[in-house]
C-alpha cells in the first residue's frame, strides 16, 4: 500500500468509504431563448448527482448537457443511465478521498462518459471537502484568486434585444465582456448583426464570438478578416471540430485570436490542437474533459505550449458553476476569464445560497467542498417526472 486512507485514521467522521451514489435529473426553464449554431434551449438539463458516505456527508455534483445528444453525445438521460448502471457500481465501497483511483475506476467502467464522470468527481471533491473543513480548491492545491473575471453571453440572434441585454448587464456591473453566438443565421446576417453589437458598444465593452463550427474554411477566411476590423477581440471554434489543420490554415492568416473548444476534450486533443498550432486560447470545461483533475491536465498542455486559458461552461447551475471555479481559481493562469452565466439564464437555481456576482467578476464561493448547498425543495421542484 502506497498510502494510509483517511479512513483507516480511526475517526468515525473519517470514514470516508462511498456509501451510495443517486442521481436525478432536473429540467430547469431559461430566461430567454438560448439559440446556438445547431440548437437552442428554453430549459437547462441536468443530472445532479448526490454521493453519501459511510461518515454521513453528502457531496454534490452537476452534468449538465445542451439540447439532447446535439451538443455532444451524451444526454441526461445517457447520463443518468451510465452512473447508475456503470459508474455507482464500480465505486461503491470506495475511499472517496483516492480521487484519483476513483478516476481509474470510473475509466475501467465505461469509455469517455465525460460528464458523467465530471459529475460524479465534483460530488467526490464535495465529500471529502465538507469531511475535512476543506474547499475543493484548497484539495486541489490552493487558491490562486478567489474571483474571476466572468463575461456573458448573448444567444437571442435579435440584435436589438441583445443590445438591451448587454446594456442591462453593463449598467448593473455584471459584465462588460459579451460572447455572441453566430452560425444560426448566415455569414452575412450575422456579419450585420456584428457591426451593429460593435457600434452601439464600441469603447465600453469587449467582444467575442463563438461560431460552434458552423463554417467552412472559406466562410471562414472570409468573415475572420471582418470580424478582426470591427474589433473582436476572441472567435471561437469557427469551423469543425474535426478540421484542426483548416483552423491552424485560418490562424496564420487571421489577424484575430481563435479559441479551440469542441476540438478539445482529452489533454492528447490539445497536445494535436498544439501540434498543430491550431489556437491561441483553450476552452476548459468540466463535462468535456471528464472531471476537475482532468481538466486541470488539459490545462497544463495548453500552458506548456503557451497558449491562453479561458474558462468555458455549459451553463451549468451554481453547483456545475461551483466546481469549475473550485478549478479556475487554482491555474497559474486564466488570462481569458470564464463565461459563467449558468446561474444567471436560469428561472430558478439548485442550492440555498448562489453564486456571487460582482464587479464583472464570479466569486469563489467560501465553505467546504463545492461551497454550494444544494436546495432540496428545488431539486424536488424542477426533478423530471
Ligand atoms: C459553447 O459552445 O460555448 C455553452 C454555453 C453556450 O452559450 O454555448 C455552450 C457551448
Ligand atoms: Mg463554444
Amino acid at each position: 500500500m502506497l498510502e494510509t486512507p483517511l479512513s483507516t485514521l480511526g475517526e468515525p467522521r473519517r470514514d470516508l468509504s462511498i456509501a451510495s451514489i443517486q442521481s436525478t435529473i432536473v429540467d430547469v426553464p431559461t430566461v430567454r431563448k438560448h439559440k446556438l449554431s445547431s440548437l437552442s434551449v428554453t430549459a437547462q438539463s441536468y443530472v445532479i448527482v448526490q454521493l453519501r458516505l459511510a461518515n454521513g456527508v453528502t457531496g454534490i455534483g452537476e452534468a449538465a448537457t445542451l439540447g439532447g445528444p446535439l451538443w455532444a453525445e451524451e444526454s441526461v438521460e445517457s447520463i443518468k443511465a451510465t452512473i447508475d448502471t456503470y459508474l455507482a457500481p464500480a465505486l461503491l465501497g470506495a475511499s472517496a478521498d483516492r480521487i484519483g483511483a476513483a478516476r481509474a475506476r470510473m475509466d475501467a467502467a465505461a469509455k469517455r462518459n465525460n460528464a458523467a464522470k465530471g459529475a460524479i468527481e465534483s460530488a467526490l471533491f464535495d465529500a471529502v471537502g465538507i469531511t475535512l473543513g476543506i474547499s475543493a480548491a484548497q484539495l486541489l492545491g490552493g487558491v490562486v484568486r478567489d474571483r474571476v473575471p466572468v463575461l456573458w453571453t448573448l444567444a437571442s440572434g435579435d440584435p436589438d434585444q441583445e443590445i438591451e441585454e448587454a446594456e442591462q448587464k453593463l449598467s448593473s456591473r455584471l459584465h462588460n465582456t459579451f460572447k455572441v453566438k453566430i452560425g444560426a443565421q448566415s455569414p452575412e446576417a450575422d456579419m450585420t448583426r456584428m457591426r451593429k453589437l460593435a457600434r452601439v458598444l464600441d469603447g465600453r465593452a469587449r467582444l467575442i464570438v463563438d461560431a460552434n463550427q458552423a463554417w467552412d474554411e472559406t466562410t471562414a477566411l472570409r468573415c475572420l478578416p471582418v470580424l478582426a476590423d470591427l474589433g473582436i477581440c476572441l472567435v471561437e471554434q469557427p469551423v469543425p471540430a474535426w478540421n484542426i489543420a483548416g483552423m491552424a490554415r485560418l490562424r496564420a492568416r487571421a489577424n484575430v485570436p481563435l479559441m479551440a473548444y469542441e476540438c478539445v476534450f482529452s489533454p492528447h486533443d490539445m497536445l494535436d490542437v498544439v501540434r498543430a498550432g491550431a489556437a491561441d486560447v483553450v476552452s476548459l470545461k468540466i463535462v468535456k474533459h471528464g472531471g476537475l483533475l482532468a481538466t486541470r491536465d488539459v490545462a497544463a498542455v495548453a500552458e506548456a505550449a503557451g497558449l491562453g486559458l479561458y474558462g468555458g461552461c455549459l451553463l451549468e447551475s451554481s453547483i456545475g458553476a461551483a466546481a469549475h471555479l473550485q478549478v479556475f481559481a487554482g491555474l497559474a493562469t486564466l488570462a481569458w476569464g470564464c463565461e459563467h452565466f449558468g446561474p444567471q439564464i436560469l428561472t430558478g437555481d439548485l442550492v440555498t445560497e448562489p453564486l456571487r456576482f460582482a464587479d464583472f467578476h464570479i466569486h469563489l464561493p467560501t465553505g467546504p467542498g463545492l461551497g454550494v448547498t444544494l436546495d432540496p425543495d428545488k431539486l424536488h421542484r424542477y426533478a423530471r417526472g
